[in-house]
């Protein structure tokens, strides 16, 4: 049966052209294999197939203008089974089912639940006797019918006395006692006394390789005092829950907190991974062998995983890695194997905008492959995170209110009789009373502080702990310092499904450390002992030391054949391997043969665009390569239809983990808005620092999934590097591989935005990053050829560098590619445009992005109206000129006897005559970075000052970087180098009403 492929609903355009047909007569199709490439003045798209059979005519050619409904091509049915008409059917989505968050408290112990105790009576109950009937029939409703009835009654009644119009009391929080009741809690299969030795251990070496590295120098700096109140949370997951990476499994993913990294040097010493001589270099990384102060791949790149040290990155980066992980496994590209995530953090960390702004995206999305752990020792750097309040209360608020199944663990076993004998309530009462700067000052001060200060408020509470010594008093842990909650607590997260898992830990700054640094304000900056609070430590924790060998700040390691030592190792083989440990098995991804990118090498003629529409065009071809395809990931802040890419949502989907439930407004619409499960592109929202995470995530999945991934995160360029600069760096840490694209670049070409979107500086700021590799082209051709040795060097020669290309708005033709002109294009420069005429005076102008085509219209006028010769650069990387540059003249200097070398630079312009003028659409700064790299004259032009919104003429005008400024200005510089008479620039400046009293733009 015959069918017609037509033009279906393709928006808001009437007549769009036809810029690819993708198809020949007698070709066999497939549902959704693209038929042609339509393109508006803003975007590109395919048409897809709606049925499946053979093409027997095509009724368009390229160039042919198409509205809805033209014909495209005929084609007729295979069979009467296989045409599936597809026929943009209003399809509610099948794919995905749900799997229902549980909001319960999830203690990893199945159809077990404590029964309810009866509180004996506070001053507010006026019928004591009621309230135990109800606790009665609350306990025989759990006996006999179960605890989902028991919820389901509970429920029933709040939604009862909430419609009675009953002022409900206030949940986002629970009473200031653990989440897992005692009797609940799974029990350690672990030998206690060999782990508690193995801690003193990993906790001596910890604080001996920071005090020995300030014996060297104090400069080294360093941090006993975190990892000293974490090192139980560290230790229990190390030798129970985190599983290494090997050829059986992934391997779990863990975030340590930045300043607690001696501890992971010292337990990787005990368990031979490291050396004594490598401890000994703490902080010391300038000559080989040194360990870096905090997790740095880029200085330990087969050790750490996670750059972390910048406070609020780790959690952030670390929600959307478990999103990634997911996204991953949704696709089918990973297996899904019950992987963790697991982040660490200090609580005033959770300060930070960045630490929790991503939590309620954690829980929208079902992440039950994370789990976070937030040590709270109640201090930060300069004193308490929440003198006033509790900063465990605050947190359990925040998580459970955003949909996280939250587990306190504040109190440690030491408390449970205490806890149990609370017949009156009241322990809990003033557990619940006190604030967190009176938990420091107790924990400072010693067990008859606390006697006094905690139970002594309350004669019952004195009488519950008259027994006890003020030594008992004092041992009184709290939950973080107690390896049986932590595991339970542990356990119970690694259970938890539908929801992703906090572990809120109490613990206490400086464990340990006496006098010189528990739970005082300054012990976050103490990093020097005296022998006397050594041999506390030493004895606090029972470490096997002599004083002689304190007084050296030895290092304690048990021999190979120890108990310790065995065990430490066997608990890591079962558990699979060492952790932290980078490493990658990825395979690379071949490069896309060049005819992908052949079109984009031809001019366009008339035909006008932008180099983000190329640029969208370009990954449209790429996913046609078969190799490319699968792994590119499109990241969007919620922009794609600014960039022209709403064609990808229907072509590969938007990745939602539930599919769509819903029928979306266009659906009828060629670039309808389709989520699903299997969705490639990453429609992030309003989220730069999110989009970022998940481009790290994806940049660095060679490493931590073992798959090459290529992730294209397209921004507004204003919004990119300025926005989220601190993750840019952590990214070239972390040696990501992908692309960040400015888009909508340039000061002036973005025009009527304003001040803060006009971006006439991103090229500088990602200049500082060592490894990322930046461009600013002006035609289709060099995107292609830049975009092209990208997918070359990071994705198939697996170079460490990351990609940031600009990409703007602005239409116009695109030439052909001048022969021979790719190596400039990737080096940084090349000739495009040489006028040869009668003129006597040379100059050698340089642009850059849509600037450079104001030069080159200057050059013109420069040759016809004045008899000015030039050369035309099109300077594609004033970054990558300056890294060559600099390089090179280094090793000049390293060696004045030697012949000297060229800089690129140098080479291009040394026989070619006349002063170089070098114009941009940034601050002059960014073309001044090659000024030192020849011995011409050299004049920036730029857009230095604010942006402001106007047209783009207007903007140029204002700046000054426009042609006929850039004429003037010309002119005047060749009067300047006495090539020329000044009454040329006079005449120009008169002649472009270029106003000379104009204050400078970076005043206005
Ligand atoms: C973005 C950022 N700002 C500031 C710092 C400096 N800094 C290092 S540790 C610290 C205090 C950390 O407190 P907390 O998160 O509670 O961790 P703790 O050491 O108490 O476990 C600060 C402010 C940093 N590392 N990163
Ligand atoms: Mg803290």
């Amino acid at each position: 049966m015959e069918k017609n492929i037509t033009v279906p609903d393709i928006g808001d355009f009437d007549s769009v052209e036809v810029i690819e047909v993708l198809i020949k007569v007698g070709d066999k199709v497939n549902i959704d294999d693209p038929i042609v490439t339509l393109e508006s003045d803003k975007s590109s798209v395919e048409v897809p197939s709606p049925l499946a059979g053979e093409i027997t005519s095509i009724n368009i050619n390229v160039g042919d203008k198409v509205s809805k409904g033209s014909l495209l091509a005929e084609l007729k049915g295979l069979s009467r089974d296989e045409e599936k008409i597809v026929k943009h059917e209003k399809k509610l989505p099948t794919e995905d089912t749900e799997i229902s968050a549980s909001n319960s408290i999830d203690t990893g112990v199945k159809k077990t639940i404590k029964k309810v105790l009866p509180q004996s009576s506070s001053k507010d109950d006026i019928d004591p006797l009621e309230t135990k009937e109800w606790i009665e029939s609350l306990n025989a409703v759990i006996e006999n019918d179960g605890p989902s009835r028991a919820s389901y009654l509970l429920n029933k009644v709040v939604s009862e006395a909430y419609s009675a119009g009953l002022v409900l009391p206030d949940t986002r929080t629970t009473p200031y006692i653990n989440t897992i009741p005692t009797e609940l809690e799974v029990k350690s299969p672990g030998n206690q006394n060999l782990e508690k030795k193995i801690r003193a251990y990993v906790r001596w070496n910890a604080a001996a390789m920071v005090v020995r590295a300030n014996k060297i120098s104090s400069e080294l700096g360093g941090h006993i005092g975190t990892f000293a109140s974490a090192a139980t949370l560290y230790d229990v997951g190390m030798n129970h829950f985190w599983r290494a990476k090997n050829k059986d499994f992934g391997g779990d993913l863990i975030y340590f907190q930045g300043h607690s990294a001696p501890g992971m040097y010292a337990r990787a010493f005990l368990e031979g991974r490291l050396s004594e001589k490598q401890l000994n270099k703490f902080r010391q990384e300038v000559d080989s062998g040194g360990l870096s102060s905090y997790p740095h791949p880029w200085l330990m790149p087969k050790f750490w995983q996670f750059p972390t040290v910048s406070m609020g990155l780790g959690p952030i980066m670390g929600i959307y890695q478990a999103r990634f992980l997911k996204y991953l496994i949704n696709r089918g590209l990973l297996k899904d194997e019950g992987r963790k995530i697991w982040v660490f953090l200090g609580d005033g960390e959770t300060d930070e905008p960045e630490s929790l702004g991503a939590i309620s995206l954690a829980a929208r999305e079902k992440l039950d492959n994370l789990i976070f752990v937030v040590n709270c020792n109640l201090q930060r750097l300069d004193g308490p995170v929440r003198g006033n309040g509790k900063i465990i209360q605050e947190l359990e608020g925040s998580f459970r209110g955003a949909g996280w199944n939250v587990l306190k663990v504040i109190w440690g076993s030491y408390w449970d009789p205490l806890l149990k004998a609370d017949k009156t309530g009241l322990l809990m009462k003033r557990m619940n009373e006190v604030v967190d700067g009176e938990y420091q000052a107790m924990k400072a001060k010693g067990g008859a502080y606390v006697r006094e200060k905690f139970f002594g408020k309350y004669p019952e509470l004195k009488e519950l702990v008259s027994s006890m010594t003020d030594s008992d008093i004092w041992k009184l842990n709290r939950g973080g310092h107690d390896p049986h909650k932590v595991y339970a607590a542990y356990h119970a997260a690694m259970q938890h499904q539908g929801s992703p898992t906090v572990v809120i830990a109490k613990t206490v700054k400086g464990y340990g450390m006496g006098k010189s640094g528990e739970s005082i304000n300054t012990t976050h900056q103490q990093k020097k002992l005296d022998v006397e609070d050594l041999l506390y430590y030493r004895d606090r924790f029972n470490v096997p030391l002599t004083d002689e060998q304190v007084k050296n700040i030895e290092y304690y390691k048990p021999a190979e054949n120890s108990e310790e030592i065995k065990y430490l190792k066997e608990r890591r083989k079962q558990l699979g391997g060492f952790i932290p440990e980078r490493s990658s098995l990825a395979v690379p991804i071949k490069s896309p043969p060049k005819d992908i990118f052949e079109s984009f090498m031809k001019s366009t003629g008339e035909k006008e665009m932008s180099t983000t529409m190329a640029l969208v065009r370009m990954l449209t071809n790429l996913l046609r390569d078969k190799n490319v395809a699968p792994r590119l990931v499109p990241i969007i802040p919620d922009e794609a239809r600014t960039f022209g890419m709403e064609g990808f949502f229907r072509k590969i989907g938007i990745y939602a983990h539930e599919g769509q439930k819903y029928e979306p407004e266009d659906s009828e619409q060629l670039s309808s808005y389709k989520e699903t499960k299997s969705g490639q592109v990453l429609e992030e929202g309003i989220t730069e620092a999110g989009a970022m995470s998940s481009w790290i995530a994806a940049a660095t999945a060679y490493t931590n999934h073992d798959i090459e991934m290529i992730p294209v995160y397209i921004f507004y360029s204003m919004f990119g590097f300025q926005r989220i600069g601190d993750f840019a760096w952590a990214a070239g840490d972390a040696q990501a591989r992908g692309f960040l694209i400015g888009a909508t670049a340039g000061r002036t070409t973005l025009a009527g935005e304003g001040l803060q979107h006009q971006d006439g500086h991103s090229h500088i700021l990602a200049s500082t990053i060592p490894n990322c590799v930046s461009y600013d082209p002006t035609f289709s051709y060099e995107m292609a050829v830049i975009f092209r040795e990208g997918l070359r060097r990071m994705h198939e020669k697996n170079e460490n560098v990351f990609y940031y290309i600009t990409a703007m708005n602005e239409n116009y033709s695109h030439p052909e590619k001048p022969k021979g002109a790719d190596e400039g294009i990737l080096k940084g420069m090349y000739l495009f445009k040489e006028y040869r005429n009668k003129g006597k005076i040379k100059i050698q102008l340089m642009g850059s992005g849509t600037i450079l085509r104001e030069a080159i219209a200057a050059a013109k006028i420069l040759s016809e109206e004045y008899g000015v010769d030039s050369d035309i650069w099109s300077v594609t990387s004033f970054n990558e000129l300056r890294k060559d540059g600099m390089e090179i003249e280094r090793k000049n200097l390293l060696n004045p006897n030697n012949k000297q070398e060229k800089s690129y630079v140098e080479k291009c312009l040394e026989k070619r005559d006349g002063p170089v003028i070098a114009v941009t659409d940034y601050i002059r700064s960014f073309s001044d970075q090659i000024r030192p790299f020849t011995e011409k004259p050299f004049y920036s032009l730029g857009t230095d000052g604010f942006g402001r919104s106007d047209t783009r003429k207007n903007l140029r005008k204002f700046f000054e970087v426009d042609k006929e400024h850039i004429v003037a200005y010309t002119l005047s510089a060749l009067a300047k180098e006495q090539l020329l008479g000044s009454d040329s620039a006079e005449k120009a400046f008169k002649k472009y009403n270029i106003d000379k009293k104009k204050v400078f733009p970076t005043k206005l």
